[in-house]
């Protein structure tokens, strides 16, 4: 199908899964299919989104999640809609969101259920009263060997690098779908007149330095103290400019602006997180895989991300994440092994 006004074709992100699936030999399009459920989801998530404002679905919830923070009432249903239309594909044994405690073994797990899908329903929703971007962020794993349907958990709790596909879809001006299975990462404008996610961004490349770095400087005081110094010397000029600074606090976001802009996105060991506030599984994991695929790096300070062996489902990493220059730098000047 192509564009008259343009010499571009216009590729949806249906046709794009179907040209990726190639790289899974002897998959019957169990993995297209899965992918579809992400993003049948994430169009009706960003419907209420856009609409937040007018169907008094602001506020809090009031209820508290597994994190102890207040749920609003969008964190619920984004939840409930990426729950419901992932567990109705069949491939999918395993699913893991920030709002359960536990793992969820999905239609009660068939036999041939090959894959968990680990996710984020709504990153940042704290800034959702304040008409702010927000974001979901996805994982996928495959089940790993001898993985029984009894040990869900078995299923999620895999290194960041046994992820074959990972992304996320940002709700800011536009609606923008950014996934990789392994092989460059591609990111997709949703078009809210049909209602299918258009390629708009192929093969996106993260620029090897960039001039922003983005933190909550609100907390450098309890940084550890490398950080702070580190953060004066991207300042001082001494990279080759002085660099500016941008801070959303939604990380889908920032990231989403790291990859295309390049730069440094950092969120250190603080007093209050002294294991950093991200997760690793459904926020460091997916951004590591997408920084990688696309020329980028990501460590937890001292360590590559996609190394850490999880041990519990919620866990929580440092992440310090973006370009080769920037993170090259920080390694050599944070922490020299
Ligand atoms: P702080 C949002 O609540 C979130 O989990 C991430 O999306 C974001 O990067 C971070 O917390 C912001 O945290 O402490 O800077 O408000």
């Amino acid at each position: 199908m192509s564009n008259p006004h343009s010499t571009k074709p216009i590729i949806t992100v249906q046709q794009h899964i179907l040209q990726e699936q190639r790289r899974f030999p002897g998959s019957s399009g169990e993995f297209s299919w899965l992918l579809s459920g992400i993003t049948m989801a994430t169009k009706l998530i960003q419907a209420k989104v856009r609409r937040a404002g007018l169907t008094d679905i602001l506020g809090e919830q009031g209820d508290i999640n597994v994190q102890g923070e207040v749920q609003q009432k969008l964190d619920i249903y984004a939840n409930e809609v990426l729950v419901h239309c992932l567990s109705a594909r069949e491939s999918i044994g395993v699913l893991a969101s920030e709002e359960n405690e536990k793992p969820m073994l999905v239609h009660k797990g068939s036999e041939n259920a090959n894959y968990a899908v680990v996710f984020d329903p709504l990153d940042g929703s704290s800034n959702i009263d304040v008409n702010v971007s927000v974001g979901t962020t996805f994982s996928i794993l495959r089940r790993p060997e001898g993985a029984s349907l009894n040990d869900p958990e078995k299923w999620v709790l895999q290194p960041g690098s046994k992820q074959i596909a990972a992304g996320y879809v940002v709700y800011g001006s536009s609606t923008i779908l950014v996934y990789s299975v392994g092989d460059g990462v591609h990111g997709f404008t949703l078009d809210p007149a049909v209602g299918a996610y258009i390629l708009s961004h192929p093969n996106i490349r993260m620029p090897s330095q960039g001039k922003y770095y983005s933190v909550n400087e609100a907390y450098s005081d309890t940084f550890p103290p490398r950080y702070v110094e580190y953060i004066k010397r991207l300042r001082s000029g001494v990279l080759g400019h002085k660099y500016g600074s941008r801070y959303i606090g939604s990380m889908v976001a920032d990231f989403h602006r790291t990859l295309l802009k390049g730069g440094i996105f950092l969120y250190p060991p603080t007093e209050t997180n002294t294991e950093g506030k991200l997760r690793l599984l459904y926020e460091a994991n997916p951004v590591a895989f997408l920084a990688e695929q696309a020329g980028g790096m990501a460590i937890d300070g001292t360590r590559r991300v996609l190394d850490i062996q999880p041990d519990s489902i919620h866990q929580r990493t440092p992440l310090v994440v973006g370009s080769r220059v920037e993170l090259a730098d920080f390694e050599r000047f944070v922490c020299p092994s």
